[in-house]
């Protein structure tokens, strides 16, 4: 049966496999001078390497008329766990987002940075810079565990800091072992005495990527069950008693085909803190060793577990896992959006959580938000915390320096949480258009002004204060989590989107599908509509996505 599977995998499989441990031949594609893409099999191998190749696709029609190959650049992105960085850090991707990329740093609803529109032959000193200011680019994409996440709002308790410490040894414990990373980006020799050993991910890798992340009761602000591995902390007066396992989260699906679906993590049990390390490394070689190498729409974890039960999972497990799977605890959450504003943690530093609209850093007329981080920045102090839903934590900020950040975010026009309503304040975007070579609509550059006319709706009806979550993204692969959010839109094609209702607050239940191919004019009145009805029929603090539920509207 497996013999005949190897003989069917992917071509996929087969390039990682004849790679040399994702050397393929990219340095000789880096190197060509007569194109400015590499070669269709490198471009998968540089995903591992944190890079994607895209083009401008705003310009795609000009391109082609002028008889020129596409405007090949590279997206490049930069991996934190649980997105805490230094001042110095910020400074370094805020400057090589002007020298190498188009001016804007985008934070991802992965904690992570990304930059895009860097030429070929500007990858090599991108990468470089960012791996000398001690960060990297090592499996940010690719067929591997990805960026760790983890809450970076430590103002709760000293649990924060030991679940972002287990977060960062998670995120280094699954980085690939290959030394090509090293090789192509940072010049280092090949040691040919010394062959590359891949002991957990052996030659081929994982089937597909694979995603872990850490949430801290209340708070769902990195969307656990998103996630293919997710560990839910469970606190006992005050003291970290370990974390419940959450399996085979995902949102992605294809349109027409009902094979592929979000899928909510499902929880399979409770384990002590030293053993999240081995648990999670038994849970990623079951999915190295029966997730589907033949279909890559049906390979990530959610599929496998699926296909063979999590009853199964459940055996298999303590054949590889030596420690204590007990009994899932309870636990609450309340909601997976961010807290604004001013909270002071533990240490008596202070935390200002910013909303970023759709995550992305630029100065814009009237809002210099580049120019007011990294004037942030240069001050030296605290750090900067990446959220999971693409917005901003200055954090660590001592109580002698709260005027100093509030004076820059007054001097260039930083916006305010007064200024926003709940929805707004509530809202993601994936990256869509220009960049992302699968968008079938725009997104990020589209939500903010749907956005001014649904808050007239609000507006209109009172609601302009109650916390909704509205997601938005470009195509089903739900890079925005749009199948969890109380209001979420799917783009069809330009300017048409499938629209879904009824997630809850706290990320636990999955949208369905209201309303297919709307244009703008059709989502206004279907919301002028809901709206109206949510704030006369709606109990006085039922979340919307609730509401749809009650009244049956999904
Ligand atoms: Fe994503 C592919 C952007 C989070 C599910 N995602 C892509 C690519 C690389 C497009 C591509 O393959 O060519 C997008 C790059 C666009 C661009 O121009 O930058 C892209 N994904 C993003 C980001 C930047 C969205 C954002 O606006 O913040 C997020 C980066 C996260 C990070 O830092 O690592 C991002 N992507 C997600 C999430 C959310 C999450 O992980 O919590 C999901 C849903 C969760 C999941 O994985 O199921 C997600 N991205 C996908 C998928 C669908 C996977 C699937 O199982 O079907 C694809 C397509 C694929 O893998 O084939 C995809
Ligand atoms: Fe691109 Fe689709 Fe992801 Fe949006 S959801 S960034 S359109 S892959």
């Amino acid at each position: 049966m497996r013999e005949n599977l190897v003989e069917k995998r992917s071509k996929e499989e087969g390039i990682k496999d004849n790679s040399d441990y994702l050397r393929g031949t990219i340095a000789k594609g880096l190197g060509d001078p007569l194109t400015g893409a590499i070669a269709e099999d490198d471009a998968k191998l540089l995903k591992f390497h944190g890079s994607y190749q895209q083009h401008d696709r705003d310009l795609e029609k000009e391109r082609r008329q002028q008889k020129l190959e596409p405007l090949y650049q590279f997206m490049l992105r930069v991996r934190i766990a649980g997105g805490v960085t230094t001042p110095e850090q910020w400074l370094v991707m805020d400057e090589l987002a002007d020298r190498y990329g188009n001016g804007t740093l985008k934070l991802t609803t992965r904690q992570s940075f990304q930059m895009h529109g860097i030429l070929k032959g500007n990858l090599k000193p991108t990468i470089k810079t960012i791996n000398e200011a001690l960060m990297t680019t090592i499996a940010t994409c690719g067929d591997v565990n990805r960026n760790v996440m983890c809450n970076p709002n430590p103002y709760q308790s000293k649990i924060h800091g030991q679940v972002y410490g287990l977060a960062q040894e998670v995120s280094d414990y699954f980085q690939p072992k290959t030394k090509a990373y090293y090789e192509l980006w940072l010049d280092h020799k090949r040691e040919i005495e010394v062959p590359d050993q891949e002991p957990l991910y052996k030659k081929t890798y994982l089937p597909r990527k694979f995603k872990i992340a850490f949430c801290i009761p209340p708070h769902n602000d990195v969307d656990i069950y998103a996630n293919d591995l997710g560990f839910v902390a469970i606190v006992e007066e005050g003291r970290l008693r370990g974390f419940n396992v959450i399996v085979g989260g995902g949102m992605g699906m294809t349109f027409g085909d009902d094979s592929t679906y979000p899928r909510l993590g499902t929880p399979i049990g409770f384990v002590a803190p030293d053993q999240v390390l081995p648990v999670a490394e038994a849970i990623v070689s079951i999915q190295r060793d029966f997730g589907n190498r033949v279909n890559r729409r049906q390979a990530r974890f959610k599929y496998t577990i699926d296909n063979y039960g999590v009853d199964w999972l459940k055996n298999e497990l303590p054949q590889r896992f030596d420690g204590k799977l007990e009994d899932t605890k309870p636990f609450r959450l309340t909601t997976n959006g961010d807290q604004y504003g001013w909270v002071r943690g533990i240490d008596g530093h202070w935390f200002h959580t910013l909303f970023v609209e759709n995550g992305r850093i630029k100065d814009a007329e009237g809002h210099f938000l580049k120019t007011a981080i990294r004037k942030i920045a240069e001050l030296g102090i605290g750090d900067l915390r990446l959220t999971g839903n693409q917005n901003l934590i200055i954090g660590s900020i001592p109580e002698n320096d709260k005027s100093k950040i509030e004076e820059v975010l007054k001097e260039y026009h930083v916006h305010e949480k007064k200024h926003m309503t709940g929805l707004r304040l509530g809202s993601m975007a994936c990256v869509a258009l220009n960049t992302c070579g699968l968008a079938f609509a725009e997104s990020e550059r589209y939500l903010p002004s749907l956005l001014d006319k649904i808050d007239v709706l609000l507006q209109e009806n009172g609601l302009e204060d109650r916390a909704i979550n509205i997601r938005m993204t470009g195509c089903p692969n739900g890079c925005a989590r749009s199948a969890l959010a109380e209001i979420g839109f799917i783009g069809r094609a330009p300017g048409r989107y499938n629209m879904y209702l009824g997630a809850s607050h706290n990320g636990d239940r999955l949208n369905r599908l209201y309303r297919e191919m709307l244009s703008e004019e059709e989502i206004l009145a279907e919301l002028a509509q809901l709206l109206k009805d949510y704030a006369k029929t709606g109990l006085p603090s039922e979340h919307f996505g609730d509401y749809v539920i009650r009244m049956k509207i999904v």
